[in-house]
């Protein structure tokens, strides 16, 4: 059997409720091929109304980011309890144009993956290396480093509900060009290896890990074929409704 392939977009900062909305409307009706899994990573001000349109659909649906704390004095922050009274499945945490823009640190993203699975939600973490770290050479300690201080404080039997993006900061956005695929290939077994030490074989096979960074509707599949690549994570090839279900029925 074909193994289970998770496919999502982020909307980034793209879709007001009107046209969020709209475009949930439209996925509703949708019926992904066998193993497939779905989802869509919305804007807060639109993530209410795609829940509520999404519940009895086989599209998930996740915010782009939340706070680690309950409550308290956070101007402007999203607590994990209001994202998940949204009707969020999903949390989108440390995507690199947070670390970038935001200042989002190892830190943060790892209070925020604790945060998250403590509120039942299934925390997708994005870890990428700089351009400057891939020419140096040091891909593999950087994505080493980021995803063992995200993961310090989650229990090994949570890790199974967690998803994982490699998304090298170099191949992101309108500026990027996509990773090749044997490179991708490479990275994965290694993040496999580091999840294997961390959790132990049996549970470090069985969290996803996605590829993300310029995936298209023609580059989608050569990800997914690889070994330990779990699914693709897109943004603009996916921004369009019939553009995202086409690409994944091409997978
Ligand atoms: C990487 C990706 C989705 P894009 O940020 O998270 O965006 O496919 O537009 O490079």
């Amino acid at each position: 059997t074909r193994k289970t392939v998770w496919i999502g977009t982020n909307w980034k900062m793209n879709k007001g409720p009107a046209e969020a909305l709209a475009a949930a409307e439209a996925l509703k009706g949708y019926q992904p091929p066998e193993g497939v899994k779905p989802f869509i990573i919305v804007p807060f001000t639109s993530l209410q109304a795609v829940a509520d349109v999404l519940k009895v659909s086989d599209v998930r649906v996740g915010a782009q980011n939340m706070h680690w704390e309950e409550s308290g004095s956070w101007t402007g922050e999203i607590s994990p309890a209001m994202v998940k009274e949204c009707g969020a499945d999903i949390v989108l945490i440390g995507h690199s144009e947070r670390r970038q823009h935001f200042a989002e640190t190892d830190w943060t993203v790892s209070r925020k993956m604790a945060a998250a699975l403590r509120h039942g939600l299934q925390p997708l973490l994005c870890i990428g290396e700089s351009l400057d770290e891939y020419d140096y050479g040091v891909t593999a300690e950087t994505l080493a480093r980021q995803l063992k201080i995200a993961l310090h404080d989650v229990a090994v039997k949570d890790l199974p509900n967690i998803l994982v993006a490699y998304e090298p900061v170099w191949a992101i956005g309108a500026g990027g060009r996509a990773a090749d695929t044997d490179c991708v290939a490479r990275v994965h077994t290694g993040l496999r290896q580091v999840l294997n030490e961390i959790a132990g074989p049996e549970i470090g096979a069985r969290v996803p890990l996605l590829y993300g960074g310029s995936v298209t509707q023609d580059n989608a599949r050569s990800y997914v074929e690889q070994p330990n690549v779990d699914g693709v994570f897109v943004g603009r090839a996916g921004w369009n409704v019939p553009d995202f279900e086409k690409l994944i029925d091409r997978v």
